[in-house]
């Protein structure tokens, strides 16, 4: 068997950031998949000599995968009933569910706990065979909380950091599971465990004090002989890179081109979602459908186009919900749409990035109103889009991103007329208000982009200092040599 190589910067994910293609003479190519994780970690990784770890679709043995943009995949291999218990059940019915303030109800399943437990275990133990002595690991989500425990276990040399993208709920939620104490066993396994927002961490150090009785401030709990340090992180985008695209002339070519196909129409509000109950999709369309019942928009005037990604499509939540949403934009657009022109334009295929930055420099409105969402990228890509400084963006007061973006058009998902309300005003803001508003919102992007994320979250995982040498923020290479006492064999980190 060939010797594995190791790396000093493991992240462990559920999924390896990247799809299996058909290429157009027929082979098979891995090629980098979109989505929130992957867009938010992928610029920190790809000059570093770093591996993910994590599942690379599929059941059965684990395909030996290539570098994929200088990035070592390492597959973890799941089986039948390991997607349906770990991934479908215990992770996307129960933990999902629960952590967005219950929206549907969070099913208990005692077989799923234990795939949960097996299937942490193995990316544990994955993980602990890539990582060189001292390495920095970084677990990311509520697939993987078990891992960070697990991990030190077989291996306490490692810096061990955990990140969560989703919210994490208010301890009368969190209270509900199960198996509550484990689950914050195993975060507490972590060096740093970061939240998008500091609401999250409160939330986490309540519950660490109640259910394990563990001395814990909004910052710092100890447990054993060690400090856990917890703190907000809220994720962002790589802002340089979505403005260049949208600047690009074909895809303004593209946007000019994507409004005469929607018929030219004054007003132009765009959604884009994977296709979730947590999204407020639904809600949207009843707050739309309202809008034009009562005269308020017109369908000739003013169209909606719904980008609605179908994910988790195995589990059975996501499809009712998928038959709910069908069923409502086909009566909207029997109702109040006219031949050649519907009341809503939707649509369920992936995109790719250009055509997407087209789609955000066409909206007037962007309406991103989740019922809850641990930050929201979509509400960020649309704003580093405008680079024409145009556009109103209307924001559930329950994303993540609300908490910087507060000069969107704030909404709350759940009040039918507030939400209406909100998009009104959106639709009517006066050209000056909108174009101020936007000024400020890309002027906090361009200072918190992805770099400035993963700057504040590896130094803040690296408290002596040593561990991040370099991290600017022209530069998207992260460096991460290896602690001063290994600093001989740091000689082929370039510059590190
Ligand atoms: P998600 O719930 O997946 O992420 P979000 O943050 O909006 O939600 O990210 C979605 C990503 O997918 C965006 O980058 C978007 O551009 C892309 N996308 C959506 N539809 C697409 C389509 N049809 N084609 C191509 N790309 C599409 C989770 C959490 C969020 C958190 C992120 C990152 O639920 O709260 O913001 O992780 O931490």
């Amino acid at each position: 068997m060939p010797e594995m190589r190791q790396s000093s910067l493991v992240v462990v994910a559920n999924r390896l950031p990247i799809d299996d293609n058909q290429a157009p003479d027929g082979a098979c190519e891995w090629r980098r998949s979109p989505g929130g994780l992957v867009s938010a970690l992928h610029p920190l990784l790809r000059h570093t000599p770093a591996t993910w770890v994590g599942w690379a679709g599929g059941t059965g043995t684990a395909p030996a995968l290539p570098d994929v943009d200088g990035v070592r995949m390492h597959t973890v291999a799941l089986s039948h009933d390991d997607l349906r218990d770990h991934y479908e059940g215990f992770a996307n019915a129960t933990l999902w569910p629960l952590y967005h303030d219950s929206v549907e109800q969070p099913q208990h399943h005692r077989r799923w706990w234990e795939a949960y437990q097996r299937v942490n275990q193995r990316f544990a133990e994955a993980t602990s065979e890539v990582a060189e002595q001292g390495a920095v690991v970084w677990v990311q989500d509520y697939h993987l909380h078990l891992v960070p425990g697990q991990l030190r276990a077989l291996r306490p040399d490692l810096r061990i950091g955990f990140f969560l993208h989703v919210p994490f709920p208010p301890p009368e939620l969190f209270m509900q599971l199960p198996r509550r104490a484990e689950l914050l066993r195993g975060m507490l396994g972590a060096d740093l465990v970061g939240f998008q927002r500091a609401q999250a961490a409160h939330n986490f150090a309540q519950l660490v004090t109640k259910v394990l009785e563990l001395p814990a401030t909004d910052r710092r709990i100890g447990i054993d002989d060690r400090v856990v340090r917890i703190g907000a992180f809220p994720v962002s985008i790589d802002t340089a890179e979505m403005a260049a695209l949208a600047s690009r002339p074909d895809v303004a070519a593209r946007a000019r081109r994507l409004r005469q196909d929607l018929g030219d129409p004054r007003q132009v509000i765009l959604s884009v979602d994977r296709m979730d109950y947590t999204k407020g999709i639904e809600q949207r369309l009843k707050a739309y459908s309202e809008l034009l019942a009562g005269g308020d928009v017109k369908v000739r005037d003013t169209v909606l186009v719904q980008v609605a990604m179908p994910s988790r499509e195995r589990v059975g939540q996501y499809q009712i919900l998928r038959e709910r949403i069908e069923r409502e934009v086909g009566r909207i657009n029997g109702e109040f749409g006219r031949v050649g022109e519907p009341a809503i334009h939707y649509l369920t295929r992936p995109f790719d990035r250009a055509e997407l930055a087209a789609l955000y420099r066409v909206a007037d409105v962007m309406a991103v109103t989740p019922l809850r969402d641990g930050m929201n990228l979509v509400a960020k890509e649309y704003v580093a889009a405008r680079v024409d400084d145009d556009g109103a963006l209307l924001l559930s007061e329950f994303a993540g991103t609300a908490a910087e973006l507060s000069q969107a058009y704030l909404v709350n998902p759940h009040d039918l007329e507030g939400l209406k309300q909100g998009l009104r005003a959106a639709l009517r803001a006066s050209p000056a208000d909108v174009t101020e508003r936007m000024r400020a919102m890309r002027a906090h992007l361009h200072r918190h982009d992805i770099r400035a994320w993963a700057r504040s979250y590896l130094s803040a995982l690296d408290e002596t200092g040593t561990l991040v040498s370099r991290l600017t923020s022209t530069d998207d290479t992260v460096r991460v040599p290896r602690p001063a006492t290994r600093a001989a064999s740091a000689a082929h980190h370039a510059g590190g």
